[in-house]
């Protein structure tokens, strides 16, 4: 049976908003920077409470009594300079500068000229329990980024919406957050922002759009600048939320508007889990005109079922081209990727590998829908796009699935096929399906791999995929790693080599032996 689409054709997720988007933010406390409490010995402290430091540096001994005077007056002359001037010497020793009091809001609208931050710069959120935070109008360099820490013991935590507005920012790190109990969106990104790195975050217990990236005033004109572009998100982990996307750009409106189209995201090494979504579908991951999207090695479990009929939830969706490749998803009452698949045809992001690539993923115990959901970008949104936007093609491979499930007890009529096909031009070839819709008896005359929900479609290839009633039939060692055994049937039996795929979940060579394994795991060669 056909899935049903969202309210009209929407691509991505969004048949509903958090709640903190619906109410908007009228009530939030405008106040600011917090001051006036201690500062540690050996810190100074601006007019705007900043502490200033460089721990860097080692600390001189006092020089001889005659120079003190001059000296003294050197620094504070240096150390006017510093802080009077936006332009400090290029080639100055990067600085670290220390912001927060332990409490309150932290605000830097406008960062840059507040902190003068220089790049190479290193803004430290001293220990604390903050309501939120914002950052404007920053930039490091591509050699010299400005960095953005935490203390280990600063959290961020709050009952109520917060602004925490990031405009205008490039050249960013930031590392080491902590979100806990956190129900607001932690970052809203806007304007011209850029080069942004997201790592080592532990986000738990959140509701809203932890990371929004998405300014309607951007509206892409064929240039990199009106775009969105070099994100990276590393070892973040999302554990429990109950509304929101964790990663979000989508504005439920047709693709044709062009507004905050993202280039260049990366999502590596991340863990999103316990998603609860009872009430309302949401994706995880929701990117809507995006281009060269990459997850991989991450891992996606305990995806919540939201309540049919809306209940469509999506580990990764939007429209674009995605490569999804080497994840785990376990436990999702969703599918692991829906998308509307199309390519930009501006900036070499139309070219032969504009595509959409699921990889090397392994998912098992999912419930409700098929694995991979291709969809077709309406003609009219595309005859809108002033040329920028066509269809393109989704190739799965080599993924294994496992113990797909239906889901009985909400009387959903999905099933759990590998990929359901929608649209034109899909590629499915070396995929290991065994044991699928656990529920149900086997049936061996059933098609297991795709599903067909709005009849035949040209450009279906499919092949060499290998459908197993049981892992013992299918081969494997254990269903932990899925590993397939020197004996198993999916061993060497793949047809054919994928140029792009050079090697396995576990990053080991694809090839080995007679050739490639069925599936998303290569078994060593004995011969090796
Ligand atoms: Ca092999």
């Amino acid at each position: 049976m056909p899935t049903p689409l969202l309210r009209g054709h929407v691509p991505g997720m969004g048949d509903s908003m958090p709640s903190e988007r619906r109410a908007g933010h009228a009530t939030l406390d405008e106040q600011g920077l917090s001051q006036n409490l201690g500062t540690p010995a050996g810190d100074r402290r601006d007019a705007i409470g900043i502490v200033r430091s460089d721990r860097r540096r080692p600390r001189r001994r006092a020089p001889p009594k005659g120079r003190r005077l001059s000296v003294r007056c050197l620094a504070a002359a240096m150390a006017l300079a510093l802080l009077g001037s936006p332009d400090r010497a290029a080639g100055a020793a990067p600085r670290q500068v220390t912001i927060g009091n332990g409490a309150g809001a932290l605000r830097y609208p406008d960062a840059q000229k507040a902190l003068n931050l220089q790049p190479g710069d290193t803004v430290y959120i001293a220990a604390g329990r903050y309501s939120g935070f914002s950052l404007g109008n920053l930039s490091g360099s591509a050699a010299a980024p400005v960095t953005v820490t935490c203390d280990p013991q600063a959290v961020f935590t709050t009952e109520t919406p917060q602004v925490n507005a990031f405009p205008n920012i490039a050249h960013v790190r930031f590392e080491n957050f902590r979100y806990e109990t956190y129900k607001s969106t932690c970052m809203r990104i806007t304007g011209a922002s850029h080069d942004l790195l997201f790592k080592n975050f532990h986000i738990t217990n959140v509701t809203g759009y932890t990371f929004h990236i998405y300014d309607a005033a951007k509206v892409f004109n064929g240039t990199r600048e009106s775009a969105f572009y070099n994100f990276r998100w590393e070892n973040v982990v999302v554990d429990g939320k109950t509304d929101g996307a964790a990663i979000s750009s989508s504005d439920y409106a047709s693709v044709s508007n062009l507004k905050s189209v993202l280039l260049d995201f990366e999502i590596y090494r991340c863990t999103f889990r316990n998603f609860d979504n009872t009430a309302q579908a949401f994706p995880v991951i929701g990117l809507d005109k995006c281009f060269n999207l990459r997850v991989h090695e991450c891992t996606f479990s305990d995806i919540g079922m939201a309540a049919s009929p809306i209940g469509h939830n999506v580990c990764i969706g939007g429209a674009g081209y995605f490569k999804v490749y080497n994840n785990k998803f376990t436990r999702q009452w969703a599918n692991d990727v829906r998308i509307w698949p199309m390519k930009l045809n501006a900036l070499g992001y139309g070219g032969k590998d504009a595509v959409s690539r699921f990889y090397n993923n392994i998912s098992w115990e999912k419930r409700k829908y098929p694995v991979y959901e291709h969809n077709v970008v309406p003609q009219a949104d595309l005859d809108k796009s002033s040329g920028y936007l066509s269809r393109t093609s989704s190739e799965i491979c080599f993924n294994t699935l496992y113990r797909s499930r239906k889901a009985a007890d909400s009387k959903d009529p999905y099933c759990g096929q590998l990929v359901d096909v929608y649209g034109a031009d899909v590629a499915i070839r070396h995929n290991l399906i065994i044991e699928p819709e656990a529920d149900a008896p086997f049936d061996p005359r059933r098609n297991y791999v795709y599903h067909l929900g709005a009849g035949p479609q040209p450009g279906l290839a499919v092949e060499n995929n290998l459908v197993f009633r049981t892992p013992a039939l299918a081969g494997l060692v254990d269903t932990v790693q899925f590993v397939p055994s020197r004996s198993s049937p999916a061993k060497d039996a793949a047809t054919r080599r994928i140029e792009y795929i050079t090697q396995d979940h576990y990053n080991h060579d694809r090839y080995q032996g007679a050739a490639a394994d069925v599936g998303a795991v290569e078994s060593p060669d004995a011969g090796k």
